[in-house]
């Protein structure tokens, strides 16, 4: 093509959102690169016409012989790097990289750094909010929203990034100023050989930062090196100091720092005890980097929740329906059935199933017992979830969504919740999680008054 060739020969690897953005990146730059994809016509093919139509394209199965001439490879989140292709480049001394090492290469200014198995996208958001309401010029984005690199601004005063365990994977070194794990449970066990890999890959967020943030409730949030930096802790326990958590004043509970309770409970609108911790996680990443806590706290205080993470859809004849489509792993269902049923004075009926990418849904046993008085199940893996929870609750396998949603509501008594929460992802029946999100609520709605 006819840009700048360089010592250094790029090929993108993969052209949806995060090769798109890299394209975009080394054009800007005048830096030559081609691109492969193993889809005959991947997502960015228009545009990458359009703004580098001399770039080299190789479509359809990665040739190895080919990867292997390159100098770097920039790999898109979704593709594994145990892809043989990659790893044959690989072993012939190329490096591989991926967007967010390319972002962090660049940022000038400091990085809050997110990642977790749950809750990121909400306190991502959430921290995003707090800091532009504090009047700071940030952007917000990563494996949620804008990719990494479409958000480089040389006026930017802080970057929120949540991350994921594949875009981790090809980081090197983030620098991060404040890096948090928000909490790990199972999750992409179909693209991880087990738990330790995809721990090793979330980790990789603490290189190079200069502040650590953990989660006292989950001892593998906490990095095992690096003890030695400035660390803030959040938890739903008393806090100590620099920690953030709950203590309970004249009966009511309040989100604390160190000594000094801060705001009650019952002055924010995202429920459950799960939200109370991405609260508490949203303050004590803000305060690493110097938020103010009054600002802070207002905006906690009009923070609502995103949409599909356990929201309220509904209420017909007693009977409360809440999306949480966005719960895609069996922690995310965890929490939400734990955080519901507390605030509950009925049972739930849960809608549950899908895709679900090789878990073990073996931990959601005790709490469907507990608080479900039946489950619903549809999607591809329904069979599993029924073979993994005979005997602790009613279960009632559908074909479609909208059967789903009779059914519970046939089932629900009054004071009952409906929560769709899958513990699956989405992709086995719907086009993402919000496509199902919607239709769920769609169908609600279509629910005799
Ligand atoms: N793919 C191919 N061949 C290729 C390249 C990709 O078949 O050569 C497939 C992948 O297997 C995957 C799909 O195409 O099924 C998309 O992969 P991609 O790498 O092109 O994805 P992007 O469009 O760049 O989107 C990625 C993130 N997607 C993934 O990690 C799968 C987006 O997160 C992220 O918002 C975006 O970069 C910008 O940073 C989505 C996601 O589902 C929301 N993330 C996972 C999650 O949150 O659980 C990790
Ligand atoms: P992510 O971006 O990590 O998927 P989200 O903020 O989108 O996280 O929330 C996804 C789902 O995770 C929610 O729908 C809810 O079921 C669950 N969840 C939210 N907060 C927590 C938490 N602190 N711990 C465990 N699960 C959570």
């Amino acid at each position: 093509m006819s840009l700048i060739t360089t010592d250094k020969q790029r090929i993108i690897v993969g052209l949806g959102k995060t090769g798109l953005s890299v394209a975009r990146y080394l054009a800007g730059r005048g830096l030559a690169f081609a691109v492969a994809d193993t889809r005959e016509n991947p997502p960015g093919l228009d545009q990458l016409k359009r703004f580098a139509p001399m770039a080299d394209l190789h479509l359809g199965e990665l040739d190895p012989v080919l990867l292997s001439k390159a100098s770097e490879l920039i790999v898109s989140p979704g593709i594994a790097l145990s892809e043989s292709a990659l790893q044959t480049a690989r072993q012939a001394g190329v490096s591989l990289i991926g967007d967010v090492e390319l972002f962090a290469r660049e940022a000038k200014a400091p990085i809050i750094a997110i990642t977790g198995s749950n809750a990121k996208s909400t306190v991502t958001t959430l921290v995003g909010e707090m800091a532009a309401a504090a009047g700071k010029r940030v952007a917000v984005g990563g494996n949620l929203g804008t990719p990494a690199l479409d958000l480089l601004d040389e006026k930017a005063e802080l970057y929120v990034l949540e991350l994921s365990s594949f875009q981790l994977e090809t980081t090197d070194d983030l620098n991060a100023e404040v890096a948090t794990v928000l909490n790990m449970s199972a999750d992409h066990m179909d693209r991880y050989p087990g738990m330790v890999a995809y721990h090793q890959a979330k980790h990789r967020i603490f290189r190079g930062t200069r502040q650590i943030v953990v989660n006292r409730d989950d001892s593998l949030s906490r990095p095992l090196l690096n003890e030695q930096l400035p660390c803030w802790t959040f938890g739903l326990s008393r806090p100590d100091f620099k920690g953030f958590g709950l203590t309970k004043e004249d009966g009511e509970q309040f989100l604390t720092f160190e000594f000094k309770p801060l705001i009650a409970i019952s002055e924010l609108r995202m429920r459950g005890a799960h939200n109370h911790s991405n609260a508490l996680a949203a303050l004590a990443l803000g305060h690493a980097v110097g938020l103010p806590m009054d600002s802070m706290l207002q905006t906690l205080q009009e923070f609502t929740g995103l949409p599909h993470r356990c929201q309220w859809v509904a209420g017909l004849s007693g009977v409360d329906y809440y999306d949480d489509s966005k719960a895609t792993n069996v922690g995310a269902a965890l929490a939400a059935i734990k955080g519901f049923a507390a605030d509950c004075s009925g049972k739930l009926v849960l809608i549950a199933g899908g895709d679900g990418k090789g878990a073990d849904f073996a931990p959601l046993r005790e709490a469907v017992r507990q608080h479900c008085r039946a489950v619903v199940l549809l999607g591809r893996d329904a069979h599993l979830l029924a073979e993994t929870l005979d005997g602790c609750a009613q279960l009632i396998s559908v074909d479609t969504l909208e059967q789903a949603v009779e059914t519970a509501a046939g089932t629900a008594q009054a004071g009952d919740m409906v929560l769709l929460s899958p513990a699956c992802a989405s992709l086995d029946m719907f086009r993402n999680f919000e496509e199902r999100g919607r239709l769920f609520a769609e169908a609600v709605g279509r629910l005799p008054q």
